[in-house]
């Protein structure tokens, strides 16, 4: 993105706890308690299926980050002590029904993470498509030690990014993992310098944003799906969602640009 690129207010009724903007075509959400290092209480879960489910059509990406020193503390503890089983039950499908319209919502949405990356704010990165690491980053699920468990999709989703036995480990020992141990196992896939990571966030979500809609559909809501079903059940969907992404108009523009010498080559990574 253009460090031109004015911010510019989105209609979208927000609370305290949360703001939101428009950077061009890309959406700006601030987790802004960071008085509560963050700590998603049931208004700033509500906030966020608000914002993901309110977006506006000419919005095609996402980014998502926490002001102050943290990115989340996860869930609100203060909020825990009342509940009973029942509504133990319905607070989770609530986590649940929210984190997923970000997972396979309108747009896919950058994390861009810092200082304590820990329970249910684990879980919020982790609905999310890609995850932009500081290096002041650190990662932990102390459900264990609390005497709870994660609600808010943790089982599902972490263990797909760094498999069942280091979730176990995390949650059994209350250990914590490093910004440069999340890159390595698969947390995050770009670190950058405390500070770096908004500017790198949004160029990725720029960068995002100009793919095609079908394209960028395809990647956050069928490749997951085919990621889960048996081979010949994957080989199917994926010929489907091939053909239909490349007869797309757009599709048929991208390729002849290509062919006629008028579209970026494919470059080394950046070292
Ligand atoms: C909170 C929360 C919170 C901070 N709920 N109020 N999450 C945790 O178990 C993590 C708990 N938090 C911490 O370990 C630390 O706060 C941090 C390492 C994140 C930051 O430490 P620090 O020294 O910068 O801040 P602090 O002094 O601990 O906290 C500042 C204030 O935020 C303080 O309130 P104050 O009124 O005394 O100023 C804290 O009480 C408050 N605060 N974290 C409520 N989490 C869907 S299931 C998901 C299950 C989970 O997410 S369990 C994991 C919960």
């Amino acid at each position: 993105m253009s460090s031109s690129e004015q911010t510019s207010p989105l209609a979208i009724s927000l609370p305290a706890s949360l703001h939101g903007e428009r950077r061009g075509n890309v959406a700006v959400l601030t987790l802004t308690r960071p008085e509560k290092r963050n700590a998603l209480n049931d208004t700033t879960v509500l906030g966020l299926e608000t914002f993901f489910t309110s977006l506006p059509d000419d919005i095609a990406a996402a980014v998502i980050h926490g002001a102050g020193d943290h990115f989340s503390a996860g869930l609100d503890l203060s909020e825990l002590q009342e509940r009973d089983i029942r509504q133990g039950i319905s607070h989770s499908g609530l986590w649940h029904r929210v984190f997923d319209k970000i997972q396979f919502g309108k747009v896919p949405v950058v994390a861009v993470l810092h200082g304590a990356v820990v329970g249910g704010g684990l879980e919020l990165a982790a609905a999310c498509h890609i995850r932009v690491a500081e290096r002041s980053t650190y990662y932990g699920l102390p459900e264990g030690s609390r005497g709870i468990y994660v609600g808010g999709g943790g089982s599902v989703r972490i263990p797909r990014l760094i498999g069942v036995a280091r979730m176990m480990d995390m949650m059994l020992t209350g250990r914590t993992y490093s910004a440069e141990d999340g890159q390595a196992m698969g947390l995050s896939t770009y670190l950058t310098e405390p500070g770096d990571g908004l500017a790198r966030g949004l160029a990725l979500a720029q960068r995002i944003a100009g793919n095609t809609r079908l394209t960028n559909f395809a990647i956050t809501h069928v490749l997951p799906r085919i990621a889960e079903v048996d081979p010949t059940s994957g080989y199917a969907v994926e010929s489907l969602i091939s053909s239909i992404a490349q007869a797309d108009s757009e599709a048929k523009n991208r390729l002849n640009a290509f062919l006629e010498g008028r579209a970026n080559k494919v470059t080394r990574p950046e070292s």
